[in-house]
Parts: structure tokens; sequence; C-alpha cells
């Protein structure tokens, strides 16, 4: 009947950009009248993931947590990689099996289990043989995705630059050579080895959900939905997720914002886990002083912020914290990035476009710098530029190997600042994602929830 509750399993894998959106569908599902049950994996390798996770489940207590410990890696393995959640991803898929014991105790038995997209090779080994359905989230844009199911096709061809300088995605278009992600260009390697199988391996699952809009991605959408891309593909649902949940922190943020002028100020942040190099800092700090308006930056000098124990002054130096502290605000800490936007005297945001960071800005209307560095990040910038979000800064180089000057970073900012049309357009985009998302059109969840039910 209509009314079951079904039970689903959400299972995200490590860093704030996974587990933050997970924590949004889990809202969005309670909303609608499903079981939640959240899968915790232990030890958390951030302070800041562990918070999310408590403040969410004293905020939903009728979700259901259970801690999974996750096996230590042996040392040749440890070795292999010197990304933190890379590692942490390759715990939890080495310590699947003993998720068995867990999914079986759980009752009512599951509807459905919701799998991170990091894990999905190793999940579907277990649910398979329990007959639990099973769905990916991927936590990138539709576009990554198109890229990720038709990787498989094209992979050998890539490592050859001279044969192919873009791919043309069927129904989607060219993504330029320069976008995809280096490792990926690497056919043998590691990361690229892994995106392959785990392309192949899609389509033993039963549907992929993308938190995306029509607003941002219509085109990849429809490409994607009718299987234009790459064939047999289970069935994508895009479910515009509600930032309806946040976590806590930096009030004195929200007070300083309170007393600027409306639209005046510029957020910047580089997501969870992508730190800059000192160079790099002082010139965004330059940048920022250079371009005239007033800021808030939420500055990471180390990949993992428990290992971040340098003050800002050591990290900026005397002279420029001086300059820095007279015309914004730097933090260290972790601030609530959506009430950070949507405060009305935030008028524009330098994001590394991690997918979170652009769904974010969308929803709340607040025009791009885009300054991709890492992963599916260009990629992401890329639909921030083709949806008229924002634009993208410049060539501005892989993983920090650029260094981008103070004066450029500056000259761009204002730019951003100035766009009347680019506000107005920003604007728009909230206004239509808000007509669908969480109202009467947001089919994709509705859709979900249905199959769960029936
Ligand atoms: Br830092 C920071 N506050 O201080 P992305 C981040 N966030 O709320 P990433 C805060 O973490 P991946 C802070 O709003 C977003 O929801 C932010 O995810 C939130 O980037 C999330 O934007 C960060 O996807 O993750 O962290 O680089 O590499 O997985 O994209």
């Amino acid at each position: 009947n209509d009314l079951r509750s079904p039970h689903v399993a959400l299972l995200p894998s490590s860093g704030a950009g996974h587990i933050t959106p997970f924590l949004r569908l889990a809202a969005s599902l309670l909303s609608q009248n499903c079981r939640v049950t959240l899968i915790t994996s232990h030890p958390i390798v951030t302070q800041a993931e562990s918070n999310l996770i408590s403040s969410f489940l004293s905020s939903f207590p009728q979700v259901t947590e259970k801690q999974f410990h996750i096996l230590p890696l042996d040392p040749a393995s440890a070795a292999s990689s010197k990304d933190p959640f890379f590692l942490q991803w390759e715990s939890i898929r080495r310590s699947l099996h003993l998720l068995s014991s867990i999914l079986s105790s759980l009752s009512p038995p599951l509807d459905a289990m919701v799998s991170d997209i990091t894990l999905i090779s190793s999940t579907i080994t277990i649910t398979k043989p329990m007959k639990i359905p099973n769905y990916v989230f991927f936590t990138s844009s539709a576009k990554m995705f198109s890229l990720f199911s038709y990787y498989s096709v094209v992979s050998e061809s890539l490592a050859d630059s001279t044969k192919i300088s873009e791919i043309k995605i069927p129904g989607i278009g060219a993504i330029p050579r320069s976008s995809i992600p280096p490792l990926l260009l690497v056919p043998e390697s590691l990361f690229a080895t892994m995106f392959k199988s785990d392309s192949d391996n899609l389509r033993q699952f039963d549907g992929i959900i993308i938190n995306t809009f029509d607003q941002l991605e219509s085109k990849t959408l429809k490409a994607l939905k009718a299987g234009e891309v790459a064939g047999g593909l289970p069935p994508l649902f895009n479910v515009g997720l509600i930032p309806r949940f946040g976590g806590e922190g930096a009030e004195a943020v929200s007070k300083w914002l309170d007393a600027q002028l409306a639209k005046s100020v510029v957020y910047v942040s580089f997501g969870s886990r992508t730190a800059l190099s000192r160079e790099q800092i002082r010139e965004l700090g330059e940048g920022l002083v250079k371009s005239g308006y007033p800021f808030v930056w939420v500055m990471k000098d180390k990949a993992v912020d428990k290992e971040d124990g340098e003050k800002l002054e050591g990290v900026l130096g005397a002279e420029m914290m001086g300059e820095v502290k007279e015309k914004g605000i730097v933090v260290k800490e972790w601030v609530d990035q959506v009430e950070v936007l949507r405060h009305n005297s935030v008028g524009g945001f330098v994001s590394h476009c991690g997918w979170n960071s652009v769904v974010e800005a969308a929803w709340v209307g607040v025009p791009v710098l885009a300054w991709p560095l890492h992963g599916d990040q260009r990629i992401n910038g890329e639909v921030v530029q083709g949806s008229g979000l924002g634009f993208m800064g410049g060539n501005w180089g892989w993983s920090g190997q650029v260094l981008v000057k103070g004066e450029e970073i500056g000259r761009r900012i204002k730019e951003m600042m100035e766009d009347e049309g680019l506000r107005l357009r920003a604007g728009e985009i909230r206004d239509e994602v808000r007509k669908v998302v969480g109202g009467t059109g947001d089919d994709g969840l509705k859709q979900l929830i249905q199959k769960w039910r029936a």
C-alpha cells in the first residue's frame, strides 16, 4: 500500500563531501516517511565528519545508526597513497565482508541500500547474495557521471595524447582532455583501473542517484535518462536534495556578516579536503585584499583538520594577517557553509567546485568564480560555466601546479562581484530550483520511494 514506510540503509564513505549529501538524502527520506538506517564507518578520519554525524543523529533521533568497525590497512596498502580519504575508502572496501551480519540483523528487513560511489564494486558482492536492491549514490555532477559511465569505452585510447584531445560523449558533447582528471589519462594507474571496473559494475545496480537539478544540467540528464551515453545502465534518479541539514559552526562569522552591506561579501572555500600551498594561500590573501571587497575565507592548511595546528598568523605572516583582518574574516574552523552562503551579505563564492558546493551555490543563487583543482572539479566547473551560475577563473592548473598571482585573483573577483547579469542568472537558477525541489515537482525522489514501496 501507498503508506508503507520503506526501510533504507545508507552507506556513505568518508569525507564531508560524501557524508553531507548522504545526510541530506537521509533527511529527505525521513520527510517522506521512510525508515533510515545510517551505517557509519569507524574510526572516522576528521573531526568535521564526526561532528556532522553526531549533530545529524541528535536532530533526527528516529534514525538507526549502525557503527561499522573497519579493519586497518596492511602497511604496504597504507603506503600506496598520501590521500587519507582514499585510504579510508580502501579500508572500508576491504572490510565490507563484515557488513553482511549488520545487514541481516536489521529489522524490518531492508527494502533497499544506497551505497557511495567509492564503494560500489565491493558492496554489490555483499548485497547481491542477500537479494537487497542496491542503489549507487554518485556524489558528483551528472556530467561527471556521463564520463564515468562512458569511461570503459575510451580508457585505452586516452593514454595517447596524439590520438585524443577530447572525449566526445554521445548525447553530451565533448569533454576536453584538459578537464579529465589526470589519473584517468593513465589507464594502468590504480585509480583508472578501479574507475573502469566500477564503471562496468554499474550495471549490477538497481538504480543511480545523483543530487543535481535540471536547471544546472538539463541536457546531460536528458541524454543519460534516454540511455544515449552508455548501454545497459540502471535507471537514473536526480533527486535535488534540499540542504535542510548543515551542521554547526562559526557563529562569529554570522555576526560579522550581519554588519556588512547586502551582496558585498566574497565567500572563499576550497572544500573540506583541499589544502593550498603556503605560497598560493598568500597570493589568495593578496588577491582578496586587492579585490576591494570584504570577505569570509575558510582556510585549510592541512587536508585533515586534526593535523591543522598552525595559527593563522603563522600561515599568512604578520603583515598580511594585518591587512586581511582589516578587510575580512579568516577562519580555520568549520563554518556552516549553507548558512554563510544564504546570508544576505554574501554576493559571490570563490569555489573549488566540489559538487556539494556547486549545488549549494545554486540553491542560494550566489554566483561562483570557479577555481577547480582536483578530480571531478573541472568538469563541475564546466557545469557552473555552462549553466550561467558562474565562470572559470582561467586555466589555473591542476592540483595547485600553477601559482595564480594575487593581482589576477583580485581582478577576477571584482569581475564576479560587478557582473549584474551573472547575479541575475544565479538568482533565476535559485528561483527555478526552488519551484521544483521540495515542492511538488521533485520527481526523482518520489519515483525512488515509490519503487521501494512497491
Ligand atoms: Br571546508 C567546509 N563547512 O567549513 P564539496 C565545508 N562544508 O559546511 P569537498 C561546510 O562540506 P569532494 C566548511 O558546504 C559541502 O557541503 C560544504 O563538499 C561543507 O567539497 C561539503 O563541496 C564539502 O563537495 O568534497 O570537501 O572537496 O572532494 O568529495 O567534492
